[in-house]
């Protein structure tokens, strides 16, 4: 049996789930989010990281089930939590470009707040740039209903797609995450580093947040701090963990 017809198996059957990175702002040192990243749990395989399995979904347009079954999880999980007494946070799901350009993306996002009754201002949908550069007038009026009920909309993996920056200008948006790797190279390569700082300006110019992704070290974390950085995630403050465990380390913050 292939792996695709494996993966639809799996959505139907439970085997997936999801780890949650804390998102942290860089003044307080405090969680105020989480990124959902979703985790494949196959009985033969193993535990399998979506780089093995989302670009199959993609391929398949299973992506489009995969999506939906993601976003429904984080918002089920983060009802759960404001049910059991925890502050409110921000959680942040992946959103593939085909769940935007198969239309109706705005009426499961609806559906899914309803059935969950997650609040709507604590959900942040990561797009990516590629997004962004599709038929225009579609993807800002359905950016502007998702911002309309106070969904916040992020750029994923910036600086890393297309070079154009006039969708900064034509599309609501509110944080850009600064990609990976720029980031790596923040301490010690002057063009990233460069790149990276260029962004921040940027970003605060334009009344976006800006997060840095993959921060894991404390010198970078200097460099973003200096520079106004909002938010970063990354190993220097934890991996993305399973959904008790993120619990734990919310609870043992000050
Ligand atoms: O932690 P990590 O190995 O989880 O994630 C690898 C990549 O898989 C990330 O770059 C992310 O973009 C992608 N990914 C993780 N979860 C999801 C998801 O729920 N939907 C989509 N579309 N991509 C995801
Ligand atoms: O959606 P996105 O492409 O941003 O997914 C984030 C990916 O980066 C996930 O695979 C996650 O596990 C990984 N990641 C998050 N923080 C770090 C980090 O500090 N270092 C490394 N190497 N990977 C990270
Ligand atoms: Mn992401
Ligand atoms: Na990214």
């Amino acid at each position: 049996i292939s792996i695709d017809a494996r993966l639809r198996r799996a959505i139907t059957r439970g085997e997936l789930f999801l780890h949650y990175q804390p998102q942290i702002e860089l003044h307080s040192g405090r969680i105020v989010g989480a990124e959902a990243l979703v985790r494949w749990q196959d009985p033969v395989e193993g535990l399998l990281a979506p780089a093995r399995f989302i670009p199959i979904a993609e391929e398949t347009g299973l992506i489009r089930e995969l999506g939906a079954w993601v976003l429904r999880e984080a918002c089920r999980q983060g009802r759960a939590w404001l049910d059991a007494g925890l502050p409110p946070l921000r959680l942040a799901v992946n959103v593939s470009a085909q769940q935007i350009r198969h239309g109706q993306f705005d009426q499961l996002v609806e559906q899914v707040l309803r059935e969950t009754g997650f609040p709507a201002n604590l959900l942040e949908l990561e797009l990516t740039e590629s997004v962004l550069m599709d038929a225009h007038s579609e993807v800002a009026r359905l950016l502007d209903n998702l911002r309309a009920r106070q969904i916040r909309i992020a750029i994923d993996d910036f600086g890393t797609g297309y070079s154009s920056l006039v969708y900064l200008k034509r599309f609501p948006l509110d944080v850009l995450k600064i990609d990976k790797g720029f980031v790596d190279g923040l301490v010690h390569d002057r063009d990233d580093r460069a790149i990276t700082l260029a962004i921040i300006s940027m970003a605060r110019a334009l009344g976006f947040k800006v997060l840095a992704e993959g921060v894991e070290d404390p010198e970078q974390l200097m460099i973003l701090q200096a520079h106004g950085c909002d938010l970063y995630q990354g190993y220097f403050f934890s991996k993305p963990l399973p959904a008790q465990e993120f619990v734990q380390r919310l609870q043992v913050q000050p």
